[in-house]
């Protein structure tokens, strides 16, 4: 609710200025599913700003987290597989449960709000960590929603208001503030001089059930799992993007596409040249966006469990067809569930997963919700499909770092009280405040 003030007095001591630096304002909500919004096809969730922003500019409909849990965002701010970070862990915990923890992303990396800002665009963060500033400036601005994480809260204006429980609610908030944040660039005279993209960092979390068996995670449609594994429920995210009069309004498009493309294509649109000493695995948007290309760069994708290689994706540049291949799989519990509800999240660790020798392949082009396994039978290129795809993930291996340190190792991730930031009044003697905090949260 704070956030349109804000973000108001962010804007207001903006200006305009050429038209091939736009504004920038990525908006990412937090769990949120590609089933929940109205324009990806929910008929009784109400998101009509969401949906205003789609209509106003292009959906993406095979857009991806590049992880299936919290180092999705470190992709994302990096425009790299978070294993090049360290943002991946080997181990259970792939999670910072604590904001009191060391790791996090090393000063080494380069986000992308550091490129624009070396092009002089001001750039603020709200939400897992905020910071302010404006000058007579292009702007980033990064909203990062606490919604629709449990716990779920709402104010009273929205508070039992949706027909889906307190999710629902929710959801219909944040929906609200996106709507806030559209009508103050329209109020500036800004709408057609920025860009805005809206998106999750995962997928829904379909375990999130109370004990009396409410629904408090969201829906992935018709993709199979979500959040915390690599079906495509769990990474097949809402991604929007909207300037006017530089993106068709009304636009989709079913490429592949990443959320560590935002990082190039931000840098690019910034005049910033990409950083020369590392491996971006994201790609620019822009021609896909301005319908200059009609392929996706991304004929490879890998998709992660934490620190382990779990699925590769091949669109291959002469065919339609995007096959899928999984390593392992998650034991969903029990039986015939779309989760592991007995453990909350599904795990990537030996004795939780199933490997498949060969992978289990599915083209995702004919079957996006992963229910029909290919065999030689069904398919008679499955093993040089296969081949293939062996081929390029063992190239794309050879490009990863033995010697980055573990981020996210146990030592990290344990609660160091002198670390707690700007803490309430009763505990101030115990902790310390860092305004420019490190930024990671217990959300996850
Ligand atoms: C719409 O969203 C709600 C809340 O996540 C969900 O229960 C419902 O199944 C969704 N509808 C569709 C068609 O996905
Ligand atoms: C497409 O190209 C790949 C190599 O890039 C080849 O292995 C495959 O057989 C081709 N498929 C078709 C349908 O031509
Ligand atoms: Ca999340």
């Amino acid at each position: 609710m704070r956030a349109p003030l804000l973000l108001l007095l962010f804007l207001g001591g903006t200006q305009s200025h050429t038209a091939s630096r736009p504004n920038i304002v990525l908006l990412m909500a937090d769990d949120l599913g590609i089933g929940d919004p109205g324009c990806y096809g929910n008929k009784t969730l109400r998101t009509p700003n969401i949906d205003r922003l789609a209509s106003g500019g292009a959906k993406l409909t095979q857009h991806l987290a590049a992880s299936p849990l919290y180092p999705s965002r470190a992709s994302f701010m990096t425009g790299r597989y978070s294993v090049r970070s360290g943002m991946a862990s080997w181990h259970r915990m792939g999670v910072y449960i604590f904001a009191a923890s060391s790791g996090g992303l090393p000063p080494s990396e380069v986000t992308f709000a550091k490129l624009v800002k070396s092009q002089g665009y001001s750039t603020a963060l709200i939400g897992m960590a905020s910071s302010g500033g404006h000058a007579d400036t292009p702007f980033l601005l990064l909203l990062s929603f606490i919604h629709v994480h449990t716990a779920h809260f709402s104010s009273k204006e929205f508070a039992r208001k949706s027909r889906h429980g307190p999710y629902g609610d929710g959801v219909e908030e944040m929906d609200w503030s996106v709507g806030q944040v559209l009508d103050v660039l329209e109020e500036l005279g800004l709408a057609d001089k920025t860009l805005v993209y809206f998106t999750s960092d995962h997928g829904a979390h379909v375990e999130e059930v109370t004990a009396k068996g409410q629904r408090h995670g969201g829906s992935n449609g018709i993709y199979k799992g979500g959040k915390a594994n690599n079906w495509e429920g769990g990474i097949r995210v809402p991604g929007i993007l909207r300037w006017p009069g530089v993106i068709e309004a009304g636009l989709e498009i079913d490429e592949p596409t990443s959320n560590m493309d935002i990082f190039p294509t931000v840098a690019k649109l910034a005049g910033s040249p990409l950083p020369k000493d590392r491996i971006i695995d994201g790609r620019d948007l822009m021609p896909l966006l301005q319908g200059k290309s009609r392929r996706s760069e991304h004929e490879f994708l890998f998709h992660y469990c934490n620190a382990y290689l779990n699925a590769v994706r091949w669109h291959p540049p002469n065919s339609s067809s995007v096959w899928k291949a999984f390593y392992f799989t998650p034991k969903f519990h029990p039986q015939g569930a779309n989760g592991c509800f007995h453990t909350h999240v599904c795990f990537c660790l030996e004795g939780h997963v199933t490997r498949h020798q060969p992978p289990l392949l599915f083209d995702l082009s004919t079957d996006p919700g992963e229910t029909r396994p290919l065999t030689p039978e069904t398919e008679p290129r499955f093993w040089d499909i296969l081949r293939a795809m062996q081929e390029a993930a063992d190239r794309h291996t050879q490009t990863l770092s033995a010697a980055v340190p573990d981020q996210l190792s146990l030592g990290n991730t344990l609660w160091k009280p002198w670390l707690q930031v700007c803490c309430a009044s009763a505990s101030r003697l115990s902790c310390q405040c860092h305004p420019q905090g490190q930024g990671q949260g217990a959300r996850n």
